[in-house]
């Protein structure tokens, strides 16, 4: 029998070595958030995403996810800031989300994983394990928050006092009776600033974010046409925002008091810097890129999500939206793209410049 304090602080330690930044137990209960997430999806807030819908009752009670399972190893990965890493130069990644820069971290996380499970599996025979890193119906900040990782902000993201929000989420489900962590208080108080900044108004008030209204779903959920709307509220984001991770007091080099002068504890995860065979890349670039071309740079990239079709969409709305005359040539080039979106995107941008 393992002894379910000594137990938690053995795992959470392997985690640690096994390279992600923090880790903690939480037990496997229902969870407390189900009202909330049922009326988030009553209010159409998930926009397109319907997969969400689906398969709820397991999302609100994760262990039918694996018979027997008992608690979970929740780890995190920090992305930003990373160690010596500048601001990328150029048009394009300033303008992609800082998570996505580097390789997948699905396959980063999801790696990792699978060898803390097999490690699990040696030390503790018949014990049942299973790795989710955004992969499964889970609310992975709410099982996160349990295990301590840290606090829900009002930006819905996941913040912790020594971090800011700047990492990634995944769990080992386990059939072990483990010791829970001590959960994070709540670091928000009155700070709306994420609410104030959000350039579209998609966090509607606080811990409710409408996805209809967000520039991350529309740049990387949404597939097909952008309505006009939605075109407009993009600005020149390509992949992902991260506006109201940008403008939280956590994230900042001086927190509110000056606790921590220093800032953010930074991860320093090589394989999350963003490579030369994409960093060359501009819009422009972005724009004019062949499929082939687009399989070798973004091979390990997460970009792959939006497929070459509509990070090429993306590029052409932020062009128009920019409105520069430089794009003129490329986005005539794309008005004949082979892809009826981007073409229909490419002219919708030249329209946008000429009435600008
Ligand atoms: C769908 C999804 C999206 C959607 C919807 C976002 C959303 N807020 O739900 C879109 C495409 C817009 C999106 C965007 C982003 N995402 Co996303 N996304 C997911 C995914 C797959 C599911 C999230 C989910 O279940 N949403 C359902 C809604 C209802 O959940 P919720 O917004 O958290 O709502 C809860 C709270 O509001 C709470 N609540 C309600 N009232 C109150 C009151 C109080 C006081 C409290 C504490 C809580 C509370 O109850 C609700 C139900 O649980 C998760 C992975 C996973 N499986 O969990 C990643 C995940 C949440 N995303 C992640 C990231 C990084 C992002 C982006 C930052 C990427 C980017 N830079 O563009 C943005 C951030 C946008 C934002 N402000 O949330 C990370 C977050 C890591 C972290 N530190 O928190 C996750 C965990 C992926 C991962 N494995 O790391 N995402
Ligand atoms: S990711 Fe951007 S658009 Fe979405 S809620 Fe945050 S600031 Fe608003």
């Amino acid at each position: 029998m393992i002894d379910p304090k000594e137990g938690a602080e053995r795992l959470r330690r392997w985690a640690l070595e096994e390279g992600f930044d923090r880790a903690g137990i939480a037990s496997l209960e229902p969870s407390d958030q189900g009202a909330h997430l049922r009326r988030w999806l009553a209010r159409g807030d998930h926009a397109g995403m319907e997969w969400i819908a689906r398969r709820l009752e397991i999302r609100e009670d994760p262990a039918r996810l694996l018979l027997g399972s008992r608690s979970a190893l929740c780890v995190a990965l920090q992305y930003y800031p990373l160690v010596g890493e500048d601001e990328p130069e150029g048009d394009l990644w300033p303008r992609v989300a800082r998570y996505a820069r580097g390789r997948d971290y699905h396959d980063v996380m999801g790696k990792r994983l699978k060898k803390l499970a097999a490690r699990i599996g040696e030390a503790f025979p018949g014990c049942g394990t299973r790795p989710y890193v955004d992969t499964g119906p889970i609310l992975e900040r709410e099982l996160a928050a349990r295990a301590g990782l840290g606090a829900q902000g009002k930006n819905t993201q996941l913040l912790h006092p020594e971090v800011g929000s700047w990492f990634l989420l995944g769990e080992l489900l386990l059939t072990l009776d483990l010791t829970p962590s001590e959960p994070v208080a709540d670091l928000c108080g009155r700070c709306t600033r994420c609410l104030d900044a959000c350039p579209t108004g998609a966090l509607a008030e606080p811990y409710r974010l409408d996805s209809n209204r967000c520039i991350s779903y529309w740049t990387i959920e949404h597939r097909g046409a952008l309505p006009e709307a939605a075109r407009e509220m993009l600005g020149d984001w390509v992949f992902g925002c991260d506006v109201c991770q940008e403008v939280c007091p956590w994230n900042q080099p001086t927190r509110p008091g000056g606790r921590r002068e220093e800032g953010p504890t930074p991860g320093d995860h090589e394989e999350l810097r963003l490579p030369p065979e994409r960093a060359e890349l501009d819009l422009v670039g972005l724009l004019a890129l062949d499929r082939e071309e687009y399989l070798e740079r973004f091979r390990a990239s997460p970009m792959k999500r939006a497929k070459l079709e509509g990070l090429q969409r993306n590029a052409a709305v932020a062009m128009g939206n920019r409105g520069e005359e430089r794009y003129v040539p490329v986005l005539e080039r794309a008005r004949n793209n082979a892809d009826p979106v981007v073409s229909e995107h490419a002219a919708w941008a030249l329209e946008a410049k000429e009435n600008s």
